[in-house]
């Protein structure tokens, strides 16, 4: 069939004026009046809204899927073994095939009565991105407590280091793009963590053409904020990734970092075991081990693998799981090392040898077992789904 004849097959397919990319993460409480909202604020445009959930214990994606049902301008794409708020807005931004495309929260803070003039101002001045800002005339913190501005000041300097532009906003959240800008920059994405727009500021090869348009942040509605130290971890991640320019695969030099801190731990312990307590070498070697692992552990579970950080009975299974895996990449470290050393290589090529592949061996299981990613089996509550009443819902 040729394309003209697959073309006159097609019917209608409505141009959209703009698509909000609207990342979730256990926001069911959000979603009726999130809808309604927007509905209202882009009254006269045609849009579509795209939900990204990963598969949220509360079942935020049951709730919005009654809504996609009822109206197709609603989407969801539900994502299973998934994390991460940027991947989730990177996923529903090459789902649609709008032209404008805007991102923001599920959780009300962002206002969305400013869409229809960020729209127009980004298409008027034929700009890259158009950004909601709190920091500029016309927006404010809201009720903000004020560690979280302060945290907010200090990722703004820290992007500094990265971002091609100055602008008022970069931790923010909100904001509104054209997709040619889009296409740009997204094979450089970095794509992990929560701040998408400092990732596709610092990813562009040229000077952005952008405007701000100030709104009030206001205070989460129902549900909790999803910021922790990993959100601040993944932040240095992304920069120290766009400043390094991808030569290192960051969760592997997080587990290499991790490692050092174990070794140094490690020959810290054997030293104090056998000069202060005079522990025999081998029983201070067995001890220090186990103490240099199982910190290894609870680091790599803070940071390396924060995104799917283990709890409660997986910990502990986990713990175990790790110290079984560490025990068989420090014998192939000694394994290999050795046979080096007997067919004359010099000793520290050999234990460097044994290091490497000790390591890519404890990183490759750790990844592949101690923190795979968990299958959710807990039941949520049962959905209570508003009625929903637009006149343009057939
Ligand atoms: N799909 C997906 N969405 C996420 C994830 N983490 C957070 N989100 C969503 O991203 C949006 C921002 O998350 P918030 O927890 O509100 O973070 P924040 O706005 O930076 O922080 P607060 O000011 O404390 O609310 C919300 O809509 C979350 O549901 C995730 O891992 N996956
Ligand atoms: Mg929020």
């Amino acid at each position: 069939m040729s394309f003209e004849a697959s073309n006159a097959e097609i019917a209608y397919c409505p141009r959209i004026d703009l698509a909000v990319v609207i990342p979730t993460y256990n926001e069911r409480g959000n979603i009726p009046e999130l809808v309604a909202r927007i509905e209202e604020a882009l009254t006269g445009l045609d849009w579509e809204l795209i939900f990204v959930d990963d598969d949220s214990p509360d079942e935020t994606a049951e709730v919005i899927r009654e809504y996609a049902c009822r109206d197709c301008r609603i989407r969801l794409i539900h994502r299973i073994g998934r994390r991460g708020l940027s991947s989730a807005c990177i996923e529903g931004i090459l789902a649609t095939t709008s032209n404008y495309v805007a991102i923001m929260d599920a959780d009300m803070q962002h206002d969305e009565t400013i869409l229809p003039r960020m729209l127009e101002t980004l298409r008027q001045d034929s700009l890259d991105l158009v950004i909601g800002t709190r920091n500029a005339e016309g927006g404010s913190m809201g009720q903000f407590g004020q560690a979280r501005v302060m945290l907010s000041r200090m990722g703004q300097k820290i992007s500094n280091t990265v971002c091609q532009c100055r602008i008022s906003d970069p931790m923010s959240g909100f904001f509104l793009f054209n997709r040619s800008f889009f296409n740009e920059v997204v094979r450089q994405l970095h794509g992990g963590g929560f701040k998408i727009l400092v990732d596709m500021l610092a990813s562009s090869e040229r000077p952005v053409r952008f405007a701000e348009v100030g709104y009030t942040f206001r205070s989460r509605k129902h549900g909790t904020s999803k910021l922790d130290v990993n959100t601040g971890v993944e932040y240095l991640f992304l920069i120290i990734d766009k400043l390094t320019g991808f030569l290192i695969p960051i969760r592997f030099a997080a587990f290499s970092l991790v490692g050092a801190a174990g070794a140094a731990t490690h020959l810290a312990l054997v030293a104090l075991l056998m000069f202060h307590f005079q522990w025999h070498f081998m029983s201070a070697q067995v001890a220090a081990t186990f103490v240099a692992m199982t910190e290894n552990f609870f680091l790599n579970n803070l940071i390396t693998w924060r995104d799917r950080s283990l709890r409660g009975l997986r910990m502990v299974t986990g713990l175990f799981s790790f110290w079984v895996a560490c025990s068989f990449g420090a014998w192939a470290n000694v394994v290999v090392a050795r046979s080096l050393v007997q067919s004359g290589a010099r000793w520290y090529m050999a234990g460097i040898a044994g290091i490497i592949l000790g390591s890519v061996w404890n990183y490759s299981i750790a990844n592949l077992f101690t923190w795979q990613m968990p299958k959710r089996a807990r039941p949520a509550p049962p959905l209570e789904i508003p009625a929903y009443d637009s006149e343009l819902v057939p």
